[in-house]
């Protein structure tokens, strides 16, 4: 097994224009790999921390280059010569970091490593990332397409964050997302038509950016594209509330068109599970109530995906599960900071039946990582925003060429998802 060399952290751009985390591991033979770190504004309380310099004049303080200066040197040293395992660095990682959450090094100098490190060993092995990780990787992830972006994720008067289509019948990945973009330009139309050209914006994951007031009034915009679009029948909805930040913590209330009681949030959920072909609502409550997630789950028959509440942390996975807390993660390796710790998150969920949604950030980057990761974990969907931006499309392209490359093994998760919720 090859050892690592050398580790070089540099300064790069995310999406939205803000500084995030590029690593670079060299191995002792020559093997050079590349990673960059995603970086998240609907964050949840209990994710690992990004370090920031917060010097005002370089990026409004959203900077990392005294930060990455200085510990650059720290972890190179302490990981040369370590073999290139990743669950080895990790733990090195780990321990030189010394923290709960990652807050001395930053989740996201630790996330890029661990990524550059998988995809240093994929390299010297000579396979892509997705078969070094799993050999016997075939599913091929539903996309949830995020197509009207609110929230923390847009300019506009929408609060809910995603409104979500699922293109379930499709016949493989590839007709998917064919389907997606044509209902994506369905509702082009029909927004510039109702909401004027400005709406047309995209947000940050690239959905459009209509001032939706209601969850009824975003779910009738997308089942109207989904028809317009000749597809009705062909996919399902979904939903992402990240309701941590509808919720005022003094009412105990949620507010969208107007404040709801938690009650009153789970009747609108049961009417629109019931009535609309919504099978899947991640973060229906804020980022602590496992126990009214545990009650939706009772209740309704849909997928309920923990994003903000279980912060791929395998601990709070843990605590879901024994509280019949949902019954699908959503998956982001950075809001724990190392692949191992995510991988053992994905694992614990999966062995009780738990869905894995693997998921980009807001402000992501040109890596295409995730497209390896969704399909190693096996992953049913894999949520990675409207295919009109560059860090949208570097997923969506890769996963269009796992497709190819797997040819006949590969396997599209549509019927399996159907199967259970639609
Ligand atoms: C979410 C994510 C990605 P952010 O809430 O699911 O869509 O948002 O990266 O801003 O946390
Ligand atoms: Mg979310």
């Amino acid at each position: 097994m090859p050892y690592v060399k050398r580790v070089r952290l540099s300064e790069v751009l995310d999406g939205r224009g803000d500084p995030t985390v590029a690593a670079t591991v060299t191995t002792d033979d020559g093997v050079e790999a590349t990673a960059l770190a995603p970086s998240g504004r609907s964050t949840g309380r209990h994710e690992a921390v990004e370090v920031r310099d917060g010097e005002s004049e370089w990026y409004n303080g959203r900077g990392l280059r005294h930060h990455l200066a200085q510990v650059e040197p720290e972890i190179s040293e302490a990981l040369e010569g370590s073999r290139l395992d990743i669950s080895r660095v990790d733990e090195a990682l780990i321990q030189l970091d010394g923290t709960a959450n990652k807050s001395r090094l930053g989740a996201n100098v630790t996330s890029a490593i661990s990524l550059a490190v998988a995809k240093a060993a994929a390299r010297a092995d000579g396979v892509s990332l997705y078969h070094y990780l799993n050999p016997l990787a075939r599913t091929l992830p539903v996309p949830q397409m995020n197509l009207i972006n609110g929230g923390r994720h847009a300019y506009n008067a929408t609060p809910v964050q995603e409104f979500i289509v699922m293109p379930v019948k499709a016949g493989d990945f590839a007709e998917a997302l064919s389907w997606t973009m044509r209902i994506y330009h369905a509702l082009s139309q029909m927004v510039k038509q109702r909401y004027g050209h400005h709406a047309l914006n995209t947000g940050d994951e690239g959905g459009l950016t209509p001032d939706v007031p209601s969850l009824a009034a975003g779910l009738d915009l997308l089942s109207e594209a989904v028809k317009n679009a000749g597809l009705a029948g062909g996919v399902r909805y979904g939903l992402d509330m990240a309701a941590t930040h509808l919720y005022d913590v003094n009412t105990q209330q949620y507010t969208i068109d107007r404040a709801y009681t938690r009650e009153e949030l789970f009747a609108m959920y049961a009417d629109i599970v019931e009535h609309r072909q919504v099978v899947s609502i991640e973060d229906p409550v804020e980022e602590d109530d496992f126990e009214g997630l545990a009650q939706l789950t009772r209740r309704l028959k849909a997928q309920w995906v923990g994003d903000d509440l279980f912060v791929t942390n395998p601990a709070r996975v843990r605590r879901a599960i024994q509280m019949g807390a949902g019954n699908a993660l959503l998956w982001k390796f950075n809001q724990i900071g190392t692949l191992s710790e995510a991988w053992t998150a994905a694992d614990v969920a999966r062995r009780h039946g738990y869905e894995i949604v693997v998921s980009e950030r807001s402000g992501d980057t040109e890596d295409p990582a995730i497209a390896d990761l969704a399909v190693a974990l096996g992953a049913s969907q894999i949520k990675t925003g409207a295919p009109v931006r560059g860090e949208r499309t570097a997923k969506y392209n890769r996963l269009l060429a796992i497709q190819r490359e797997l040819g006949t093994l590969g396997r599209y998760a549509g019927q399996d998802l159907m199967e259970r919720y639609g």
